[in-house]
């Protein structure tokens, strides 16, 4: 069976963004034709500084979220990166393979490392090349992500065409990044140019995963549109990213097309259309956070579900870093 491999950082409280985008399409993928592999990404959540207490919770938050969104964490592998050390191990042997202009073109770099990139972390500036271990390290073909991760699953597989060429092999894969739906790139509530995001100082660009029925219909509310009212086509929404978000925000949630969202809404003004969207998420998110909310009641619980996950994961990554060492020439690999 082919494996499925995905992570997100705990950083921070979970967004629709990240539920849309990664979460929601993580449990689509849970079935019989894939095997799924989800990681909490402690070790990438550290690249920026964070405070130790905020992420342990954010960890269990994280976990609490991937369950309650209908990650069975019987059929999936669910787990916090750090309790793998393979990753870090696997991610120090590609810090040999990739280039620093690899990693130089990387925009989520110049974006996070800003104007001052000589006082970014280390650790920032080699997150790719973490990142491809982390997918490389179970061999894992299918990657589900949202739209902005592209670039680096592009950079994964040079990697994995670099080690396998370096050292003549065809040893791992070649990643298929797979970003499909309607909200692969979810953007923010104040501004319909920039992505949706839990370091976003503004809370009302975002919905948390944790927001009340009020918070969610409030920031749906006040969310920022043009005054024209929902055109009869999609085309019609070409130049007006703000609307296109809440469309595709509805769709996603929907679980149908923007298209059958414009046949269904055409005309409509957003005084109309947003309560609808308000209502929607509501109903779509609340049972989510009333169920995280319960688990997040036995962190205990939590803790031991990431510590079995953890132990399955090593079964599958040990062996992977191992045939690594061999082939790169470690002694005592075999
Ligand atoms: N706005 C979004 N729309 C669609 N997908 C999104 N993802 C994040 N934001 C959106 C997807 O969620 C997964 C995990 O992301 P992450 O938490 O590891 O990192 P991120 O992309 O950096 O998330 P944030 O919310 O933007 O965090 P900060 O603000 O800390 O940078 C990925 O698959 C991502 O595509």
């Amino acid at each position: 069976t082919p494996r499925v491999f995905s992570g997100i950082q705990p950083s921070g409280g979970l967004t629709l963004g990240n539920y849309l985008g990664a979460i929601k399409r993580f449990v689509d993928m849970q079935g019989p034709e894939f095997e799924t592999i989800y990681c909490m990404v402690d070790l990438h959540a550290i690249t920026v500084w964070q405070d130790p207490a905020a992420l342990t919770r954010n960890t269990r938050e994280l976990c609490a979220g991937f369950i309650a969104a209908g990650i069975d964490p019987e059929q999936s592998i669910l787990f916090n990166q750090s309790q793998v050390p393979e990753h870090a191990q696997l991610g120090w042997i590609f810090n040999c393979v990739a280039r620093m202009g690899w990693m130089q073109r990387m925009t989520q770099w110049k974006d996070k490392a800003g104007k001052n990139q000589q006082n970014a972390s280390l650790g920032l500036f080699a997150y790719p090349s973490l990142m491809a271990a982390d997918i490389l390290i179970y061999h894992a073909t299918h990657v589900p992500v949202g739209e902005d991760q592209k670039q680096h699953l592009e950079l994964t597989r040079d990697i994995a065409i670099k080690f396998n060429n370096d050292f003549g092999v065809d040893f791992f894969p070649i990643t298929e990044p797979v970003i499909e739906g309607a909200a692969t790139r979810v953007m923010s509530l104040r501004d319909g140019t920039k992505k949706m995001s839990k370091s976003d100082p503004s809370d009302m660009s975002r919905i948390n995963m944790t927001d009340d029925a009020d918070a969610i219909a409030l920031k749906i509310r006040k969310a920022r549109t043009d005054p024209d009212p929902l055109p009869d086509t999609l085309e019609g929404l070409e130049d007006r990213p703000e609307a296109r978000n809440l469309v595709n925000i509805y769709a996603a949630l929907a679980d149908i097309s923007p298209e059958q969202v414009i046949a269904e809404h055409a005309g409509q003004q957003f005084g109309t259309f947003k309560p609808s969207l308000a209502d929607l998420a509501v109903a779509k998110l609340s049972p989510i956070s009333t169920e995280m909310a319960r688990l997040m009641d036995d962190p205990a619980e939590i803790d031991r579900i990431l510590a079995r996950g953890a132990a399955r994961a090593r079964e599958i990554a040990a062996p992977i870093l191992r045939q690594t060492y061999e082939i790169a020439g470690m002694v005592g690999a075999v």
